[in-house]
């Protein structure tokens, strides 16, 4: 069904969300589309793709494009997944341009602000983590006045969702006039595939430490539905690195590995309306960081 709200016109706008990995990108997305979309962990550079997410109202539509967290490195994995945030940025009509207040500005924001200069007019920056670090004005807004003089700056936190009324009217008035570019029940245009996919990731870091999240991909082997039991069955793995990150993974007679299937399931169940079986199994792929054509595939 379409939109027909009787208003003298509609904006729509493509909004790209980038800054320092962890800053609160994915929480944001989530929060402002009102559903789980893009996997959130306390872990750096969790969104490894674009994710779209998709808010629509009676002024129009904003189509949010969360991005991998910039982080400088020189690793080729890192790079692709900079690369995917910094391209994107000539493609969208406005730049979203996050902070973490909570942490100090580093060579690494450092490097995203002389970016950014060359985005001024369509950039809005959000400070996020107000409820951590509510008197952040003296380290950042100095900062932030001399180098994006006329960019509009919010106060935010996506934790109780103070400041983002405010944020969605100035990103309605930057937007451009416009006819709506998904139907308005869409809010995100992610395949199931690639949905479930990352739950199950998002329950792999969020069962496991130190290097494990950064070394997991998952590998989708096959989808089936079963119309007469109405339900979908997925079977996959859970790629790691190294035979030791097989064994944290699977866990102590497979208690870890249960947990993290469990959990997956009860997220994905919320998305879909039929049954789930999820069949997954932990398998070493080394070095598949170095694979061009792997990371083409997993990153985009
Ligand atoms: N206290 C507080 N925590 C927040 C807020 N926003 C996000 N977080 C937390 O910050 C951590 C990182 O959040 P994400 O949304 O995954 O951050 P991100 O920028 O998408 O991270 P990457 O995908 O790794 O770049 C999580 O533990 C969130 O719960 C906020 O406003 N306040
Ligand atoms: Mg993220």
């Amino acid at each position: 069904m379409w939109l027909c709200y009787n208003v003298p016109y509609m904006k729509s706008a493509f909004i790209e969300l980038i800054g320092r990995p962890s800053t609160g990108k994915s929480s944001l997305l989530n929060r402002i589309c009102g559903h789980k979309i893009s996997i959130i962990s306390n872990v750096p550079q969790t969104t490894r793709n674009k994710v779209r997410g998709i808010y629509t109202e009676k002024r129009g539509q904003l189509v949010f494009i969360d991005t991998p967290g910039f982080h400088s490195s020189e690793k080729k994995f890192n790079t692709y997944l900079k690369d995917l945030a910094v391209t994107t940025l000539n493609e969208v009509d406005i730049v979203l341009y996050l902070l973490d207040v909570t942490r100090a500005i580093g060579h690494e924001e450092e490097t995203l602000i002389s970016l950014m200069k060359n985005f001024k007019q369509k950039l809005v920056i959000g400070l996020n983590k107000i409820d951590v670090t509510p008197n952040y004005e003296q380290q950042f807004q100095t900062l932030l006045k001399t180098s994006f003089d006329d960019a509009p700056k919010l106060s935010l936190s996506c934790k109780n969702g103070q400041g983002v009324q405010q944020l969605l009217s100035v990103l309605f008035e930057k937007a451009p006039e416009g006819e709506l570019y998904y139907p308005d029940e869409y809010y995100t245009d992610q395949t199931p595939e690639f949905r479930i996919s990352e739950i199950v990731r998002e329950k792999v870091i969020l069962n496991t430490r130190q290097e494990v999240p950064h070394a997991v991909y998952i590998e989708i082997a096959d989808m089936e539905m079963r119309q007469a039991e109405n339900t979908l069955w997925v079977r996959g793995f859970i790629c790691v690195e190294r035979e030791s990150q097989k064994g944290i993974i699977v866990g102590k007679g497979g208690d870890t590995i249960k947990k993290i299937m469990m959990q997956a399931r009860e997220d994905v169940a919320v998305l879909f309306p039929y049954s789930l079986e999820l069949d997954f199994r932990v398998k070493v792929r080394s070095k598949w960081k170095r694979n061009d054509m792997l990371l083409k595939k997993l990153i985009m």
